[in-house]
């Protein structure tokens, strides 16, 4: 049975329980991917894109309009597709969501984190959660892929409702970020700083920063991180370094650079995930 596209559910509703809504958005996944479970999910940010064609050959396609609790992609040229995948030619299904929700577009932390409680209601015990960042660090350019060692959450906010003290040591798996060195020995690992952006830094936030003990900054993923912990999963986070943040490059970047950087990265990070997510 095709259904309806589904009634928009109000997440940011005080009365709408958003793990409710991530068990039917699970529910409308099964039915239309025909598989009962998923095993892991991927979130892919800023030019992880094509990453996921490596990963195995999609099975299935879900328009997350009609997924209860998604949006439309608000960003033009963002897929808001989410695909399910055959990891290899494993038995397995990889779940994997083209786009995701910033908090920066103002629909609340429930929505951001959505896609991570769908994506545990729907059987993943792990999650790869990806983006394209800014680098503090001088000698990490444009085109450096990077696994996330933890995190620095400036955006003042948290998934977690209740008092609900849940523990984010060992927050990105060391088991996965070992995985991920055995596929690449070179892989570098630093500290993930969300700022809430829209706005990119300016020169003193990116040395705070620095200070801090951070070496990335960007507008995802750690709010997504913590979600995941809570729902029992493991995460893997990987960073595209696609440009030196505001002030650390001395120069202005010249945008060509970055795309080409980013292209010869693709395939380097392609494979990459591909490889870790045969192994978890
Ligand atoms: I792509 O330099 C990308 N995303 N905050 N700063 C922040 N987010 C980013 C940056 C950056 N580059």
């Amino acid at each position: 049975m095709t259904a309806p596209s589904s009634t928009p559910v109000n997440l940011s509703d005080p009365a709408v329980d958003p793990f409710a809504v991530a068990q039917q958005a699970a529910e409308v996944i099964a039915e239309r991917t025909g598989v009962e479970r998923h095993d892991i999910a991927l979130v892919l940010g800023s030019g992880w894109g094509q990453t996921a064609d490596l990963v195995g050959a999609t099975r299935a396609t879900v328009d997350q309009s009609e997924v209860p609790g998604f949006a439309a992609a608000a960003i033009e040229g963002h897929s808001s597709v989410m695909r399910s995948v055959q990891v290899g030619d494993s038995d397995r299904r990889a779940l994997v969501f083209g786009t995701r929700t910033h908090f920066y577009e103002g629909r609340g932390v429930r929505s951001v984190v959505h896609a991570v409680r769908t994506a545990a209601a729907a059987g993943c015990r792990a999650i790869v959660l990806t983006n394209g960042c800014g680098s503090a660090n001088p000698e990490w350019g444009a085109g450096t892929p990077v696994l996330i060692s933890d995190h620095i959450n400036l955006t003042a906010h948290s998934p977690i409702e209740g008092p609900n003290f849940v523990d984010l040591t060992d927050l990105y798996s060391p088991r996965l970020r070992g995985l991920a060195r055995e596929v690449d020995p070179r892989l570098r690992e630093g500290v993930y700083v969300q700022f809430r952006g829209p706005h990119y830094e300016t020169p003193a936030e990116v040395q705070m920063a620095r200070v801090m003990g951070g070496d990335l900054v960007g507008m995802s993923t750690a709010l997504e991180a913590i979600a995941a912990r809570q729902s029992g999963m493991e995460v893997l986070g990987v960073s595209l370094v696609t440009n030196l943040a505001a002030g650390v490059g001395g120069r202005p970047l010249a945008h060509e650079e970055v795309l080409a950087a980013g292209r010869d990265a693709a395939e380097r990070c392609g494979r990459l995930l591909a490889a870790v997510v045969t192994k978890i």
